[in-house]
């Protein structure tokens, strides 16, 4: 039975985690449909990509009871969480966590992995790993470090605090809340307007910051010199001129 629903809606993707009764906590079985869900979403079609959960969880992180599955630890975090973050990481369109409920242990990793996160005022945030013994793993320390600073990362990751969806945008973990009521509708529609925009310079743009953090300047200015001159043949900054020129909205083809 697939625990992955995958939709497309013009040139939005949209990935659901479906274990609802388990709030979408996350298996083998999660990592691999997750995973070809990935896959598919670099088609070039797709221009923007959605990752939510159904029913009040975002996800739970690791399946607890599914734990035995684990084995060596190392290797399973290697072969399924770690492919799932890089793959989000290297694709090249902008990916939303739309957190439209718990969020918790490798759930609030994946969803620090993705580019922009939105939260529902349902959901709420829990570090998870520290509750049961264990580290910020999938990127936990990676991103939230990024995200939040040091320590505030370290002490609400020490802490098993709950974060409400208010918290956590005061923070700048989530860039906007919204309700419970109209969250599908603006999730879709802010995905809608990333799809619309144009995609090279986006997927450079994230490109970009991901080396920022670990570039010297001098680096990253050669960096962003690559990357413009490649921005500058797109056919979207020929449309963008020209639709400036025009003094009308530029039509995007993400080419
Ligand atoms: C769950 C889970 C869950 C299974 C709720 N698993 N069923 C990586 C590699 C190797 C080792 C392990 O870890 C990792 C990475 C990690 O992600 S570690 C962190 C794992 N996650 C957690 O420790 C969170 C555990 N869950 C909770 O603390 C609570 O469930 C939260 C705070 C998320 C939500 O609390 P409530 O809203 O009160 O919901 P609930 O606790 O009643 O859960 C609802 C159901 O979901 C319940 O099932 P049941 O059959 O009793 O109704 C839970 O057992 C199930 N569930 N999380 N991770």
């Amino acid at each position: 039975m697939a625990e992955v629903e995958v939709g497309r809606d013009g040139d939005v993707q949209t990935i659901t985690l479906d274990r609802p009764d388990k709030l979408n906590a996350l298996t083998r079985g999660v990592h691999e449909e997750l995973h070809a869900a990935l896959e598919e979403a670099r088609d070039p079609a797709v221009r923007a990509v959605v990752i939510t959960g159904a029913g009040r969880g975002f996800s739970a992180g690791q399946d607890l009871g599914a734990f035995g599955e684990a084995g060596d630890v190392a290797a399973m975090l290697r072969a399924t969480y770690h492919v799932n973050v890089l793959a989000i990481r290297s694709l090249e369109k902008p990916v939303i966590a739309a957190v439209n409920g718990v969020c918790a242990g490798a759930g609030l990793s994946l969803a620090c992995a993705c580019d922009i996160r939105l939260a529902s005022d349902a959901a709420f945030f829990v570090p998870g790993f520290v509750g049961i013994g264990l580290i910020p793993d999938s990127g936990g320390t990676f991103f939230l470090q990024r995200l939040l600073g040091t320590a505030r990362a370290f002490e609400w990751m020490t802490s098993n605090r709950r974060l409400t969806a208010a918290e956590a945008h005061a923070w700048g973990l989530v860039s906007e809340v919204i309700e419970a009521d109209s969250f599908a509708g603006r999730v879709s529609a802010r995905a809608a307007e990333l799809a619309a925009a144009p995609t090279r310079a986006i997927a450079l743009t994230k490109r970009l910051y991901d080396e920022a953090a670990t570039s010297t300047l001098e680096e990253q200015l050669e960096r962003e010199a690559e990357a413009q001159a490649e921005a500058a043949q797109t056919n979207d900054f020929r449309e963008g001129v020209a639709a400036f020129r025009e003094k009308r909205e530029a039509r995007f083809s993400g080419r």
